[in-house]
């Protein structure tokens, strides 16, 4: 269940991994889907399909693994529903807590990317693929409540992808993002990038154990969406103003938005960046790989002991 709408109430998630060839993993490197406290994951008839190189499962969603249903309703429906949203936040902070120590141990960055539909996640997933490809690994895990469009675009680039589909759910949780990264077992070294589902509103409440949050914010959905979604800008570590080839068609008001982000995000980094036609990412492309070979060489301490 969601806190603010209840989407995931009931929702069906659906995980598909598109036709890249998995290794064997070795016994010794733990997946956070095979740790206990994950196991339950698949004691709910979950149908497995293969075909042509392409693995998908489906099981009964967040919804129904993380809450039992009451069937008497309580006497105090809005007490009840806010313990129960808090137990469901909890156990998500639980399970993100354990994704991120997993990667972390991997020494593997971890991002979740997150904005409105249609703001540029996968066309800057597309960009950035093309150039980092060759330096180190990269997967990716995508969230779209249906269709396995973005990882098909993603698959042509050339990487690692998992499809999440959630159903009804608008925003992706730790459990799933648990599943994705079981398939998509990241090597050391790799960036992750979890696209969620497009929504500035839920997807800000679910931890799913990533090191750094980026928000996208495309300058066709007018200066004021930090204003009035403040709690996604709130929490990103780096803002990414896309699309502003377009800014000379537009009345976007670039400085009251650059004002706006101060009030609700002053400690986040904030960059312009054009997706679609590549300007402004060279700051993007260093970010990253200063992230990356933050996260080996912190995972390579804890390996050492230094
Ligand atoms: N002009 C312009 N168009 C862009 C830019 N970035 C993305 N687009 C276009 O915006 C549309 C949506 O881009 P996507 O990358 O699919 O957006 P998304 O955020 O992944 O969308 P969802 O996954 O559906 O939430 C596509 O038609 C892109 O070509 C940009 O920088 N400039
Ligand atoms: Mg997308």
């Amino acid at each position: 269940m969601c806190k603010t709408c209840g989407c995931s109430d009931g929702a069906q998630t659906r995980i598909t991994h598109l036709g890249v060839a998995r290794g064997d993993a070795p016994d010794t490197l733990e997946s956070p889907g095979d740790v206990p406290g994950y196991a339950h994951e698949h004691r709910h008839g979950d149908a497995a399909v293969h075909n042509d190189g392409v693995h998908s499962h489906a099981h009964g969603g967040a919804g129904s693994h993380l809450h039992p249903h009451p069937h008497v309703p309580p006497a105090d429906g809005n007490a009840h529903l806010v313990s129960l949203e808090a137990r469901i936040l909890d156990k998500n902070d639980r399970l993100a807590e354990r994704n991120r120590g997993w990667l972390a141990g991997r020494g593997v960055f971890s991002l979740n990317l997150m904005s409105s539909p249609g703001a540029g996640k996968t066309t800057l997933l597309e960009k950035t693929l093309a150039e980092l490809a060759g330096e180190f690994p990269l997967a990716v895990v995508e969230g779209d409540q249906e269709t396995t469009h973005d990882a098909e675009r993603i698959r042509q680039a050339g990487c690692n992808v998992v499809q999440i589909n959630t159903g009804q759910g608008c925003h992706l949780e730790a459990d799933m993002v648990a599943q994705g990264l079981q398939e998509i077992d990241p090597a050391a070294g790799s960036v992750v990038f979890i696209e969620n589902v497009g929504n500035l509103v839920c997807p800000a409440l679910f931890d799913l154990g990533e090191a750094a949050r980026v928000v996208i914010l495309a300058v066709t959905e007018g200066e004021d969406k930090p204003a009035k979604y403040p709690h996604m800008f709130h929490g990103a570590d780096l803002i990414l103003i896309n699309k502003i080839d377009l800014l000379p068609y537009l009345s976007f008001d670039l400085e009251r938005c650059l004002g706006y982000l101060h009030e609700v995000a002053h400690h986040a980094e904030v960059l312009q960046i054009s997706a679609a036609t590549g300007a402004g990412l060279e700051p993007w492309f260093a970010w990253l790989r200063a992230h990356r070979n933050k996260a080996l060489s912190e995972a390579g301490k804890v390996l050492t002991g230094s």
